[in-house]
C-alpha cells in the first residue's frame, strides 16, 4: 500500500520531464529535490529518474552552477515567491532560474540511478555536467581553509535552521518586497517568520545585484553542504571509472575536503557550520552536523562520537532523527527545519549508518516507514508524535521511502529493488517520459 501510494504521489507530481516537490507549495523544479526524487524513481522507472536529472542539468549555467530552482514558464508568477521576476536571470537554455545553489547530492543520485539500471551512456552524458557543478563550487566558493561556502540559508536546504539565526541577525533588510505565497497553503506556525523571509529576500536581492558573484552578509561553511560535496567526489570517482576516465583526482579531492572538515568544522561530538566573515564556529544543535557520517574517509573515533551524539541528542535511539536537538532552547517540533524530522535528512544519515552501524540503520529505516504509515507523505513530522506537518503529497518523502523499502524491506520482508520496480512499473503511465532538454 505504502509503495503504491508513493508512486501515486510521484506520478501526480510529474510534469513531463521532472517532478514538482509539491503541486501547490513548490510548483517548479528544485535542485536537490530532483536528486532525491531520482533516487526513488530509480526503483520503478529509471527512465524517469534519468530524465529528472537531465532536465535539471539542462538549466545549468555556463559557470557550472546548478540553480536551486528552474521555473516552469506556464506557472503564474503569483504561485510562488520569489519567482522569475525577482531573480531576473536565465540559464543558457533559456529557462528562467534562481541564481543560488543547493547541496550537490546529484552525483550520488546519478550513480544510484545507474545501479538500478546500468546505463553507461547516461553516465557519460551527465559526468561532465556533474564535474562542472563541483568546479563552480571550487572556483567560486572555496575558502582558504579548503571548505565550500554558501551565501544564503536557502543554499543549505535547511533554510530555517536555528544554526542560521546568528548570521541572519546581521542582515539588514532594507525596504521589503516580500509577497509570501506559502502562507496560503501552510499554517504560519509551521513556516518561517515574516522577519526571516524579509532577510531571505534581502540577501537574495543583494547577491543578485552583484550579478550572482559576491557573497553578502551571509557566508558560511555548512557541514551538510560540504559532506555532500565530498560524497559527490567519491561518487564521481566511481562514475569516472565506468566512463574509462581517471578516478584519482576525485578521490584526492574527497580526502582533502574530509580532512578540512575534520580540522575546521568538528567540535565536541558534532560538525558545526563556520561563519566565514568572523572565522568563528556557529556551534549549534543542527542535525546537519551528523550528515558527514556519509563520508567514507571519516576517522573511526569521530564516527563513534557522532553516533553517540545522534543517539543521545537527536532521537536516534528511538529510530527517529530530529532536524534540531530537542533539548536545545530553539527546538520547535513543528516549524520548518527547526526540529521536525525530515525524510531526506534521515535518509542521508541512514546512508552514513548502513555499512557502519546496521544495528542502528535498521531501526532508522523502520522509523521513516512508521512516520509515513502514520501520517502520509508529509513534508515533515513531529519527531515525538510523528504527526505530519507542512505540505501533503511531498515528492521526496514518497521517493525516498521507495528506496528505503527497496533496501530495508517492509514489515520484515526483504523487498529487492528490482522486484519493487517490477511490481510498481505498471502503475506509472507507459513510457510517458517526454524528451528532455540537455543543451
Ligand atoms: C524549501 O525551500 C524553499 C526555498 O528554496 C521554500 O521554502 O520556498 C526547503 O525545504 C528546501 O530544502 C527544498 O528544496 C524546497 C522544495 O522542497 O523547499
Amino acid at each position: 500500500m505504502i509503495l503504491r501510494e508513493a508512486v501515486r504521489v510521484l506520478v501526480a507530481n510529474w510534469d513531463g520531464s521532472y517532478t514538482v516537490p509539491s503541486r501547490r507549495l513548490y510548483p517548479h523544479q528544485w535542485s536537490w529535490d530532483s536528486a532525491f526524487i531520482a533516487i526513488g524513481n530509480a526503483q520503478w522507472s529509471p527512465r524517469r529518474a534519468r530524465a529528472e536529472l537531465l532536465t535539471l542539468f539542462g538549466a545549468q549555467w555556463r559557470d557550472g552552477r546548478v540553480p536551486h530552482i528552474v521555473f516552469n514558464p506556464t506557472v503564474p508568477d503569483r504561485a510562488y515567491f520569489p519567482g522569475p521576476e525577482f531573480w531576473e536571470v536565465r540559464a543558457p537554455s533559456g529557462a528562467a532560474t534562481s541564481g543560488i545553489v543547493q547541496p550537490p547530492v546529484h552525483a550520488l543520485a546519478a550513480w544510484r540511478v545507474h545501479l538500478a539500471e546500468p546505463d553507461p551512456a547516461f553516465l557519460r552524458r551527465i559526468y561532465p555536467r556533474l564535474v562542472a557543478q563541483q568546479e563552480f563550487l571550487r572556483g567560486a566558493r572555496r575558502s582558504a581553509e579548503g571548505l565550500i561556502s554558501i551565501v544564503h540559508p536557502w543554499e543549505s536546504g535547511m533554510d530555517n535552521s536555528p544554526a542560521w539565526d546568528a548570521p541572519l541577525a546581521a542582515v539588514d533588510v532594507g525596504a521589503s518586497d516580500v509577497r509570501r505565497r506559502d502562507l496560503a497553503h501552510i499554517s504560519a506556525d509551521e513556516r518561517p517568520t515574516d522577519r526571516d523571509y524579509a532577510r531571505y529576500a534581502a540577501l537574495a536581492r543583494a547577491y543578485r545585484d552583484t550579478g550572482y558573484r559576491r557573497a553578502g552578509a551571509f557566508c558560511v561553511e555548512d557541514p551538510l553542504f560540504n559532506a555532500a560535496y565530498g560524497v559527490a567526489e567519491h561518487t564521481l570517482a566511481k562514475i569516472a571509472k565506468v566512463c574509462g576516465l581517471d578516478p584519482e583526482p576525485h578521490r584526492s579531492e574527497a580526502a582533502a575536503i574530509t580532512e578540512a572538515m575534520v580540522e575546521h568544522l568538528y567540535d565536541d561530538g558534532l560538525f558545526h557550520a563556520r561563519d566565514v566573515r568572523t572565522g568563528c564556529l556557529l556551534r549549534s544543535n543542527s542535525a546537519a552536523g551528523l550528515v558527514p557520517l556519509m563520508l567514507p574517509g571519516l576517522p573511526r573515533d569521530l564516527v563513534n562520537e557522532l553516533v553517540g551524539t545522534a543517539l543521545d541528542r537527536f532521537g536516534l535511539k528511538d529510530g527517529v532523527v530530529s532536524s534540531f536537538a530537542p533539548a536545545a532552547p530553539e527546538f520547535d517540533p513543528v516549524r520548518y527545519w527547526r526540529g521536525p524530522s525530515w525524510i531526506n535528512l534521515s535518509w542521508l544519515i541512514w546512508q552514513g549508518l548502513r555499512r557502519r552501524r546496521p544495528d542502528l540503520a535498521g531501526p532508522l529505516a523502520e522509523g521513516m516507514i512508521r512516520a509515513i504509515a502514520a501520517s502520509g507523505f508529509r513534508e515533515y513530522f513531529d519527531p515525538f508524535t510523528l504527526q505530519g506537518h507542512g505540505c501533503h503529497d511531498f515528492s521526496w518523502s514518497a521517493a525516498l521511502i521507495l528506496d528505503v523499502v527497496a533496501e530495508h524491506g517492509l514489515d520484515g520482508v526483504p523487498a529487492a529493488g528490482r522486484e519493487v520496480g517490477e511490481q510498481l512499473g505498471s502503475l506509472g503511465e507507459a513510457d510517458d517520459v517526454s524528451d528532455h532538454v540537455l543543451t
